[in-house]
C-alpha cells in the first residue's frame, strides 16, 4: 500500500493556472505547458478541480456530464495528454468527484422535469407543504431556503445554488451510477479522488425540518449511514486499486470520531479527510460573514486535537491552510505587508511537519495574498454575490459589506496565478475571468530568480521523503499555553523531532524542557540558525520557524 505521509499533493484550479489559447480562462492545455514549473516542486500528486461539463453556475461544482470534459477546458485528448506527461515526472491525478449533487442540466434531472419517474427517484423532489411553501425549513449554504420550485406542486432540494440539485444515495440506482463514474476515471488510470462535501450524503430520509435540538447539520450530515455508503463505493470502485489515494471534504461541525471512522484503514472507506476546524478561527460564532482577528490559542487546540486523536487512533489527515474555497492563508494569519517571505513560511513548515499529508495550493508556493478587487461586480463566485446581498440586507453599509467580501471570498484564492509581471501576470493573451492585481511585487518568475518562498517549500517536500519521522512518527503537542508559538514534537523510534513556529512580528523567548535539551541538528529553519545543542531557552525571530533533529 502506498505510504500516504510521503506524499505532497499539489491543487491546481484549472480555471486560474494558465490560459493556452487566449480565452481568458486557463485550461487543460496550460496545465500541459507548465509541466516544467510542477516539476521544479518534487510532488505526488495533483488535485485538479472539475473540468468537466458544467454551465459554470459554481465553476463547474455544477457537473453536467461526468465524463466528459468540458470544451472551456479543452478534449479528452487533451486530459490523456496531461496525464501521461504527469505520469513521465511521477505525478499522478486526483479528480474533484462531486457526487452530492449534480447540475440541473445533467441528463438526470432533465429526465426527471420530463417525467420520467425513475429518474425523478435521483433527486429530493417532494410536494409543498399546504400552504404552498418548501417542504421543510432547510437553508442553502449559499443562502436562502434550500428548496425551489421542481413543478406547480413539488420542490427539489439544493443544498448549494438552486442549479446543483442534491442526489438521493438512499437510491441504490444513484449509488450504482455514481460508482460507474468512478470506474469510468479508473479505467483512463486515474487513482485519485477527492469527494465534494461527502459528509453531506446520507440525509436524514424524513426530511423533517431543523429545530434548536436538532441542527440542520444533525439532520444533513455525517449520518451513520454515510460510512455505510462509503464502505459500498469503496468496495466498487475505487478500493479494488490498492494504489487509490481518496480524500474526503469533511465540513461542517464534525467530530473526531467521525474522521477516524472515515479515514481509518481497517474501515475501508477513505484514504483522509479534509477538516476544516482550524479554518474556523478568524469567525465569530463560526459564522464566516463574521470576521474576527484569528484566534491563536483556538487554532493550536484545534489542530492539536486532530493531529493528537488521528495519530492515536489510525485516522488520517490531509494537512492543508489554502484551497479554492478559503482566503489565503498568509493573509489570515501571516503578515503579507512586513514578512511576507518569513510568515509564508512558518506558516508552511507548521503544516508541512505535521502528521498527515500536506496539501498545497497553486501559487501559495510564490506566497499568494488577497487581491481586494474595489467592487462586488469584480467579484465572480455566486457565493460572494449573495453574501453581499445578504449583508446589505442586513442593514450593513456596501463598504461594511465590501470589507468583508474583500477577508472573506472564495474568490480571493482564485485570481489567476501569477507567472510574470507583465499586464495579465503572463496568465492569458486575453482577458483574465477574474481580476489580476499584485503581479509586480508577487509572480512565478520573480520568484523563482531571487525569492525564497518557492525554495522553502521545496526543501520541506524533500525532507518529508527522506525522513520517516516526518511521514510516520507520532504526534505531540508542546507549550499548549504559549500565547506566541505553535509548537510540537514528532516522535518515531524514540528519536524527537521538535517542531517551533513563531506566529507573530515579534521576537518569543519559550522554555526548552528538559528532556529535550539535547544534541541535535537545525533540519530546517527561514532564518540563519546554527544550533547543535539546545538549552533550556531558545529565541525565536519574528515569524521564525525551526525544526530541530535530535
Ligand atoms: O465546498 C463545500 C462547502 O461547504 C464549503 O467549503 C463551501 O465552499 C463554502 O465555503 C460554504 O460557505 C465544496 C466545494 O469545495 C465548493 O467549491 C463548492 O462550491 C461546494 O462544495 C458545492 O459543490
Ligand atoms: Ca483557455
Amino acid at each position: 500500500m502506498t505510504n500516504l505521509g510521503k506524499k505532497v499533493i499539489y491543487q491546481i484550479y484549472p480555471k486560474s493556472f494558465y490560459d493556452s489559447n487566449g480565452d481568458g480562462i486557463g485550461d487543460l492545455r496550460g496545465i500541459i505547458n507548465k509541466i516544467d514549473y510542477i516539476k521544479k516542486l518534487n510532488i505526488d500528486m495533483i488535485w485538479m478541480n472539475p473540468f468537466f461539463v458544467s454551465p459554470q453556475n459554481d465553476n463547474g461544482y455544477d457537473v453536467a456530464d461526468y465524463c466528459k470534459i468540458d470544451p472551456l477546458f479543452g478534449t479528452m485528448a487533451d486530459f490523456e495528454e496531461l496525464a501521461k506527461k504527469l505520469k513521465d515526472i511521477g505525478v499522478d491525478i486526483m479528480l474533484d468527484m462531486v457526487l452530492n449533487h449534480c447540475s440541473t442540466e445533467h441528463p438526470w434531472f432533465k429526465k426527471a422535469k420530463a417525467g420520467d419517474k425513475k429518474y425523478q427517484k435521483y433527486f429530493y423532489i417532494r410536494p409543498a407543504k399546504p400552504d404552498g411553501s418548501a417542504p421543510n425549513n432547510w437553508q442553502s449554504i449559499f443562502g436562502g431556503s434550500a428548496w425551489a420550485k421542481f413543478d406547480d406542486n413539488n420542490y427539489y432540494l439544493h443544498l448549494f445554488d438552486p442549479s446543483q440539485a442534491d442526489l438521493d444515495w438512499h437510491n441504490s440506482d444513484v449509488r450504482k451510477e455514481l460508482a460507474n463514474v468512478i470506474n469510468f476515471w479508473r479505467s483512463k488510470g486515474v487513482h485519485g479522488f477527492r469527494f465534494d462535501v461527502i459528509n453531506a450524503i446520507g440525509k436524514d430520509k424524513e426530511l423533517l425540518d431543523s429545530t434548536p435540538e436538532h441542527s440542520q447539520y444533525d439532520l444533513v450530515f455525517d449520518k451513520p449511514v454515510v460510512h455505510s455508503y462509503l464502505k459500498e463505493l469503496n468496495e466498487n470502485s475505487f478500493g479494488q486499486d490498492a494504489d487509490s489515494v481518496t480524500v474526503g471534504e469533511i465540513g461542517g461541525e464534525s467530530s473526531i470520531d467521525n474522521y477516524v471512522h472515515y479515514s481509518n484503514p481497517d474501515e475501508h472507506e477513505l484514504s483522509m479527510v479534509f477538516t476544516f476546524q482550524h479554518l474556523d478561527v478568524d469567525c465569530k460564532n463560526g459564522d464566516k460573514w463574521q470576521n474576527i482577528p484569528f484566534d491563536f490559542m483556538r487554532l493550536k487546540k484545534v489542530l492539536n486535537n486532530i493531529e493528537v486523536q488521528l495519530s492515536q487512533r489510525n485516522g488520517w489527515n490531509a494537512v492543508f491552510w489554502n484551497n479554492h474555497d478559503q482566503p489565503w492563508a498568509l493573509s489570515r494569519f501571516g503578515d503579507p505587508v512586513h514578512y511576507r517571505e518569513k510568515s509564508a513560511e512558518m506558516l508552511a513548515a507548521t503544516i508541512h511537519f505535521m502528521r498527515g499529508t500536506p496539501y498545497i495550493y497553486m501559487g501559495e508556493e510564490i506566497g499568494m495574498v488577497n487581491p481586494s478587487y474595489d467592487n462586488i461586480a469584480d467579484y465572480n463566485d455566486v457565493e460572494s454575490k449573495n453574501a453581499y446581498k445578504m449583508l446589505l440586507d442586513q442593514g450593513k453599509t456596501s463598504e461594511e459589506a465590501m470589507k468583508i467580501i474583500k477577508y472573506r471570498s472564495r474568490d480571493n484564492a482564485r485570481t489567476p496565478m501569477h507567472w510574470d509581471s507583465s499586464k495579465n501576470a503572463g496568465f492569458t493573451t486575453g482577458t483574465p475571468w477574474l481580476g489580476i492585481k499584485h503581479q509586480d511585487k508577487i509572480n512565478v518568475k520573480d520568484e523563482l530568480d531571487h525569492g525564497e518562498i518557492f525554495n522553502f517549500y521545496q526543501k520541506l517536500i524533500k525532507l518529508r521523503k527522506e525522513l520517516d519521522i516526518i511521514s510516520d512518527g507520532d504526534y505531540h503537542p508542546l507549550l499548549e499555553d504559549d500565547p506566541n508559538v505553535f509548537a510540537y514534537v514528532r516522535e518515531l523510534n524514540g528519536q524527537k523531532l521538535l517542531v517551533l513556529n513563531n506566529f507573530f512580528g515579534k521576537d518569543a523567548t519559550i522554555q526548552v524542557p528538559k528532556d529535550l535539551q539535547k544534541d541535535g541538528k537545525v533540519l530546517l529553519s527561514n532564518y540563519d540558525c546554527q544550533l547543535n545543542k539546545l538549552g533550556d531557552s531558545l529565541k525565536l525571530e519574528p515569524y521564525q520557524t525551526v525544526a530541530f533533529l535530535e
